[in-house]
């Protein structure tokens, strides 16, 4: 069938900190999400699909939606959500299909709830999907297949959400995946090592057609490939932009790169910086994190105008009690811009969870305690109590007025930005348990989950 004419609705679901009412962040801190735009592009045009987005980072989806299909993209944060929104639209007769990171990673946890589920990246599977639902025939599972072709795609529908209620829709990506294998990390365990790229002309082709001077790149490692990395960083030297984008440490390593991303207008990296115990990185195959060059990659970047966001994560294995403090204070010494703590997550199906599922330290599976925030499984050589308060205790620790002085004299990023930042982290620093009490969660948790063992129910409490 070719005239379709469906309506469909497309929902980022909202977590703990993510949500349109008594969430953490204002409109401030937001940025447009690319998957729901990413999706609505790929909608094949000879189905005449009408498709509205929904992102409950800023807006409540209207329960009784007149739709056909819903799609729902879940991450392991949001999937409790994501499923209620789902049950019930399924049971106003709507059919649902889930899809996403969390799905891509325990498919089988997402099929009580949906209709179709969708594995891996969707940009042949979900055209498809639509044309079998357009003719009756829809699935009840879509699989990528490992010959992705991210050229030629249509852009992102940028233009669905409401560019007012962010703080930028200037969100790209030119490549998917990462080439490294680091145990805790989703991206191995959900899509593989192999890279996907966008040819270079088509992602300037999209920030050209979209007119953006300031952006975002949402891609993992942006420098997994150098090779692509030069190329693109040189293709977009002539746009004069400013850009902010994630990548390794090991971009201070090549001169030539590391230039040639300024020059294309970077002004600010985000790294996974882990840990600065060398055991921990080698244990969690991470080994290319060396912590004595830690001081050595913020001065280059520095050197060459670029801020580090750098992200320690708590609770590995050789972490003892006194790890909180001489992080955050290390992370002051060495003037990154600005530092991030979370608690590692065990994402399910990632190696990291396979292991301490079979040590039996996985605590819950509520998964809407799997943000980063909470503590899910039993640390090695800590109590639950001591890595989920040790963790805020870092936040403040790096964000006291004392430590931002230390600081912020020294980040290349313009006054209002690095005192802007600064005090939202700071602000966030002191509101951490506040935000992640996740009372609507745990009141519907304590209705409906089976009865918590008194772990659970310690690491729960804590988070109250
Ligand atoms: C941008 C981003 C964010 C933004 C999200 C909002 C926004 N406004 O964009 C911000 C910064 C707020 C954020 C926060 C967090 N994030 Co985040 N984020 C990302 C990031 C970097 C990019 C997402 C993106 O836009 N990708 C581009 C799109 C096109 O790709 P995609 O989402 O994978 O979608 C494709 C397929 O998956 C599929 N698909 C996806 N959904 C659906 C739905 C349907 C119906 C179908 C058919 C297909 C489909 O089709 C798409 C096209 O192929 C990803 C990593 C990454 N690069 O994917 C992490 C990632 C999604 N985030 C992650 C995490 C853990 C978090 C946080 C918990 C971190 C924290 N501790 O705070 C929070 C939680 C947020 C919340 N909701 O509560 C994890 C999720 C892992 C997991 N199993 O849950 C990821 C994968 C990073 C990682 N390596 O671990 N994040
Ligand atoms: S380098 Fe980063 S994105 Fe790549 S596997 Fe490791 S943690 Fe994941």
């Amino acid at each position: 069938m070719s005239q379709c004419a469906a309506k469909i609705a497309l929902i980022s679901p909202k977590g703990p900190l993510y949500r349109h009412r008594g969430g953490i962040w204002r409109k401030s801190l937001r940025y447009q999400p690319l998957t729901l735009t990413t999706l609505a592009g790929l909608i094949p045009r000879e189905l005449q699909i009408r498709v509205d987005l929904f992102d409950e980072g800023i807006t409540d989806v209207p329960l009784d939606l007149e739709v056909d299909l819903v799609g729902l993209t879940v991450i392991t944060g949001t999937a409790r959500r994501a499923y209620e929104l789902a049950d019930h639209f399924r049971q106003r007769g709507v059919t649902v299909v889930l899809g996403g990171p969390h799905v891509t990673l325990i498919p089988e946890d997402a099929v009580p709830h949906a209709d179709a589920v969708v594995v891996g990246y969707a940009e042949d599977t979900w055209p498809q999907l639509l044309r079998d639902f357009a003719e009756g025939q829809l699935r009840s599972r879509y699989d990528q297949a490992p010959t992705l072709d991210l050229a030629d795609r249509p852009f992102p529908r940028r233009d669905l959400l409401p560019a007012e209620r962010y703080l930028t829709n200037n969100v790209f990506e030119a490549t998917r995946g990462c080439i490294h294998n680091c145990d805790f990390c989703v991206v191995p365990a959900a899509w593989g090592r192999k890279p996907f790229q966008k040819p270079v002309e088509q992602v300037v082709a999209d920030i050209r057609q979209h007119d953006a001077r300031k952006l975002i790149f949402v891609d993992l490692n942006l420098i997994a490939d150098r090779a692509y990395a030069r190329h693109l960083f040189a293709a977009l030297v002539p746009l004069k932009l400013q850009w902010y984008g994630l990548a390794t440490v090991l971009l201070a390593d090549d001169e030539e790169l590391l230039e040639l991303a300024a020059r294309s207008g970077c002004k600010g990296l985000l790294m996974g910086l882990e840990s600065i115990s060398p055991e921990n990185l080698r244990a969690s195959h991470k080994g290319f994190n060396s912590p004595e060059e830690y001081v050595r990659v913020v001065e280059r970047l520095h050197q060459h105008g670029i801020a580090l966001q750098g992200c320690f994560v708590f609770g590995l294995d050789h972490d003892e009690p006194d790890v909180f403090l001489k992080t955050a204070e290390f992370a002051v010494q060495a003037r990154i811009d600005l530092p991030r703590f979370a608690i590692v997550t065990p994402f399910p199906n990632t190696s990291l969870y396979k292991r301490l599922e079979a040590e039996g330290r996985i605590l819950t599976r509520n998964w809407e305690l799997y943000d980063g925030q909470h503590v899910v499984f039993r640390p090695a050589k800590m109590s639950i109590q001591e890595l989920q308060l040790g963790a805020e205790a870092a936040w403040k620790h790096a964000y006291s007025f004392p430590s931002i002085a230390r600081r912020i004299r020294h980040s290349p990023a313009p006054w209002p930005v690095k005192l802007g930042t600064n005090l939202g982290y700071r602000f966030y620093a002191h509101n951490l348990s506040r935000f992640y009490n996740c009372d609507w969660i745990i009141g519907r948790a304590r209705s409906r989950l089976r009865p918590a063992s008194a772990e659970e129910q310690e690491a729960v409490s804590l988070s109250q």
